[in-house]
């Protein structure tokens, strides 16, 4: 990738010509063209394999395959031609490679062998499967406590192999799950399962063709949802109202030209999407949808509005509670709180009360803040408000991240289980299992810090840099006796390694693989989209080296190995035949079966052309609360958010870590950020004009940012941001991560949640005259 640094503009829409442009120089990049292409063609098609991009719905009718920019660039980066093997290491050290970034380690291409850490030469060097097996194994079983075990999982990994790991960790003896989903759409989870009983989405994919109004809180789909711009666009067409509620004027958001269209191609014309967009300052949400319900309720007096009183009094309970905090919740406190105008929000109430369908999304701006399951909860009050369950076009929709991540957790990746979930596995195998909860990602890494915490299992992703407050983070790391890495290409969290620790990195097949067995020429995989859709996903490609493993493979190796070692010296054993497992998924699938609701007839089902919708009883207007109805949440605003604390402290801003449009979370594709109008570069501040002019600081000059201090004084520092003067309230800044990560306190969390704070980070500003 070229880098010429340059700050201007975007007057394009999402989608288009641009999008066309910018996968072509990927797949020049990533090597290996035809295959990108070929494979491109295939991606969420019926009989092909799903897209490791996100975790959108596919279309049940209509073309079998959408053009979606970033879920391209994401097989472009899988498919690639480059490879890296232990000779790699015979030219750098793990020390030099620690001053490589992101974007250079995964650059070097696809790993292509098992590799062991030598501390002696600060090298990895080739370790045979069956040695790097036998070690982790050895080191598992010598812990005292299976406590002692960490075992992260990132939302790529497969139903199959969530499962298998799942299974194995709770036979060695512990709920020690940290795992994206912390990071991530936890808050949905909770509040939803608070609010109505279960905690995924409620919409199908087919709602949004028949919805009303479309309310888009805290999300960017132009970068990271591409695909839902497609039916945010033919729903913006028939007549519905978008709106959206995004402190940043996202360029997606705004307007968007569909690849697919080639009228639209041609005549270089774009469709407006939003009808509204409103900017409310970072963490405002909660008080901009309780002055959207205060306006309702006015208008509900003047016959403007009407409540789905049926509704409501037959499948709900509280609203009496929640009416009357909204009620006396005054308009300067919700002005303030949001940074909206009462005539705003009465605007955007407006759209709500002659909306007969209403569907309310929301992403990363909801959920990663401290208020987040406040923040769900109040979303769904509004919903319940209008009675939008139950009925096509209406619902809640949380859109998930990692293309399985909502897969891992229906699988038992929790770190917190349910009572059924362990029971159901104690009768079928006949051993007992932890009851008591786990560590979640950041209780792991204060595990780590305080010593409690001794091995670490990551299936997938980059937990190092993904987690915040980078340099304690890494400090904890470098503890660990033993640091397992399955992983497709180089990354930081194998190069932040200490003198004891024994580290492997275990590379594996990616989902564009074939994966083969004796029993199977190509096994299949499966996945869950946040429309609760399970489908299959076969490989296609030639495997990037003969010494690649699959997920459940290398799970059930490590399984088999320790749990010989482990289960004998409790006096338990587990009749499990791990290998046979891996010989035939369809056998992990009938295990799944027998454990997991939803899941009778897996294999059957799942060889449906687009597999299966799991039942949401919520859509039948069963909520399976405590109660049996839905709750409303009478929740009090937060006191302040922290840009209210910060107007109070000189030089303080509010800032959020959110993802360039070249990137897929640590994984960088690329230096552009074409939305924004940025290219070559990623180390930039979006800021206020007027933030600018209060500060005495200038457009395009070069800053450090600072965090509050550590509890023992260190100072958190994120040195040489380029200011980008950008369209967002004044008081709240944007920069990317993981580069920013360093600035988030490990205990700026969600209480309930665990959820790091990454869209609140107090930070000011100091001038660095130096360029990076
Ligand atoms: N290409 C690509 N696709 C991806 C990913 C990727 O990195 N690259 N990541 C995947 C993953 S794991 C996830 S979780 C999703 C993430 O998808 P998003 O949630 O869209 O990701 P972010 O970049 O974190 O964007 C947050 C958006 O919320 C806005 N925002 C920030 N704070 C607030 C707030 O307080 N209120 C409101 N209303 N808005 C706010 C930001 O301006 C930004 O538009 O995408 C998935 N898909
Ligand atoms: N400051 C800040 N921090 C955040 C966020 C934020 O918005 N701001 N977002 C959070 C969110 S929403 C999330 S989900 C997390 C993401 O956290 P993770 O899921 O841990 O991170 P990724 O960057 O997705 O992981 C990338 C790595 O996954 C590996 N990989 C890729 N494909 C495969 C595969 O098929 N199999 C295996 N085994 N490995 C594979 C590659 O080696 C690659 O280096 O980050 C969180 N951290
Ligand atoms: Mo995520």
């Amino acid at each position: 990738m070229t880098r010429h640094p340059r700050i201007a503009p975007y007057e394009g829409p999402a989608g288009g010509w641009g999008a066309l442009r910018s996968v072509g120089r990927h797949v020049k990049h990533s090597r290996g063209p035809w295959k990108s292409v070929r494979s491109l063609l295939r991606t969420n098609q019926a009989a092909g394999f799903d897209c490791p991009g996100c975790a959108w719905g596919d279309p049940e009718h209509g073309s079998s395959f959408e053009f979606c920019e970033n879920g391209a660039k994401a097989v472009a980066w899988e498919v690639t031609d480059k490879r890296l093997g232990a000779d790699f290491f015979t030219r750098h050290t793990v020390a030099e490679l620690l001053d490589w970034d992101d974007f250079m380690l995964e650059d070097q291409g696809r790993l292509t062998e098992p590799l062991r850490y030598d501390s002696e030469t600060d090298r990895y060097v080739t370790v045979s499967w069956q040695e790097a097996i036998d070690a982790i194994a050895a080191r598992l079983a010598a812990l005292e406590s299976p406590h002692q075990a960490l075992f992260y999982t990132s939302g790529r990994a497969s139903n199959e192999a969530a499962y298998l790991y799942q299974l194995f960790v709770r036979l060695f003896g512990t709920n020690n799950f940290p795992d994206c989903s912390n990071m991530c759409h936890e808050a949905s989870g909770i509040g939803m399962t608070a609010s109505l009983g279960v905690g995924k989405g409620t919409v199908l994919l087919e709602d949004f063709e028949h919805a009303d109004a479309i309310f888009v809180f805290g999300q960017n789909p132009g970068t990271n949802h591409p695909r839902m711009l497609g039916d945010l666009r033919r729903a913006s067409r028939r007549g519905a109202r978008i709106v959206s509620f995004n402190p940043l004027r996202e360029r997606g958001l705004e307007r968007f030209a569909d690849p697919q269209s080639p009228l639209e191609m041609i005549t270089l014309s774009s469709q407006a999407i939003s009808s509204r967009y409103y900017q409310p300052r970072m963490g405002g949400d909660m008080a901009a949808v309780r002055g959207m319900a205060k306006a309702l309720f006015a208008m509900e007096e003047q016959g403007g509005f009407h409540r789905s009183q049926a509704f409501i009094a037959a499948c709900t309970q509280g609203i009496e509670e929640w009416e009357s905090l909204v009620r006396s919740t005054d308009w300067a406190t919700i002005e303030s709180q949001s940074g909206l105008s009462r005539t705003q929000l009465e605007e955007a109430a407006g759209i709500y009360a002659v909306s007969r369908s209403v569907i309310c999304t929301w992403a990363m701006g909801i959920t990663q803040h401290l208020h987040a399951v406040d923040s769900v909860r109040e979303i769904i009050n509004l919903l319940l408000l209008g009675g939008h369950f139950g009925r096509p076009g209406a619902g809640a929709c949380p859109v998930r991240g990692h293309s399985n991540v909502q897969g891992d957790r229906t699988m038992g990746i929790d770190e917190k289980p349910s009572g059924w979930m362990i029971d159901a596995l104690e009768q079928r195998y006949g051993v007992s299992m932890p009851r008591q909860p786990g560590y979640n990602t950041v209780e792991s890494l204060a595990a780590l810090e305080r010593g409690e915490a001794l091995t670490f299992i990551g299936l997938g992703g980059n937990f190092t840099r993904a987690t915040p407050d980078s340099e304690r983070t890494e400090a904890a790391m470098r503890r660990l006796d033993l640091n397992v890495q399955i992983s497709t290409k180089l990354n930081r969290s194998h190069l932040v390694v200490g003198a004891r620790t024994d580290a492997f990195i275990l590379p594996c097949l990616g989902r564009s693989e074939i994966d083969a067995s004796d029993e199977v020429e190509r096994q299949a995989i499966s996945v869950e989209d946040s429309m609760s859709m399970v489908h299959a996903s076969v490989g296609f490609k030639q495997p990037a080296s003969p010494l690649l493993r699959s997920e459940p493979w290398i799970v059930a190796s490590i399984a088999e190995a320790t749990l010989a070692l482990v289960l004998p010296t409790r006096g338990e054993s587990a009749a499990i035949d791990w290998k046979a497992l891996v010989a035939d998924h369809d056998r992990i699938r009938d295990e799944i079966a027998a454990v997991i609701p939803g899941f009778d007839d897996f294999n059957a089902r799942l060889a449906k052309p687009r597999g299966f919708h799991l039942a949401n009883p919520v859509r039948e207007l069963d909520f399976p609360t405590e109660s049996g109805k839905a709750c409303f949440s009478a929740a009090r605003l937060p006191e302040a958010v922290l840009h209210q604390q910060l107007a109070q402290r000189e030089g303080w801003l509010t800032l959020q870590t959110m993802r360039s449009h070249d990137q897929y979370n640590t994984t960088v594709y690329g230096y552009n950020d074409r939305y924004r109008g940025v290219s070559g570069q990623r180390r930039v501040l979006f800021i206020n004009e007027r933030d600018l002019e209060r500060l005495g600081l200038a457009d395009g000059e070069w800053v450090d940012l600072v965090g509050e201090p550590r509890f023992d004084g260190s100072e958190r520092r994120a040195p040489g941001f380029r200011l980008v003067r950008y369209d967002i309230p004044s008081g709240c800044v944007g920069a990317y991560y993981p580069e920013t990560n360093v600035l988030i306190a490990l205990e700026s969390h969600g209480a309930d949640t665990g959820t790091p704070a990454s869209k609140a980070v107090a930070i000011r500003l100091e001038r660095n005259h130096r360029i990076i």
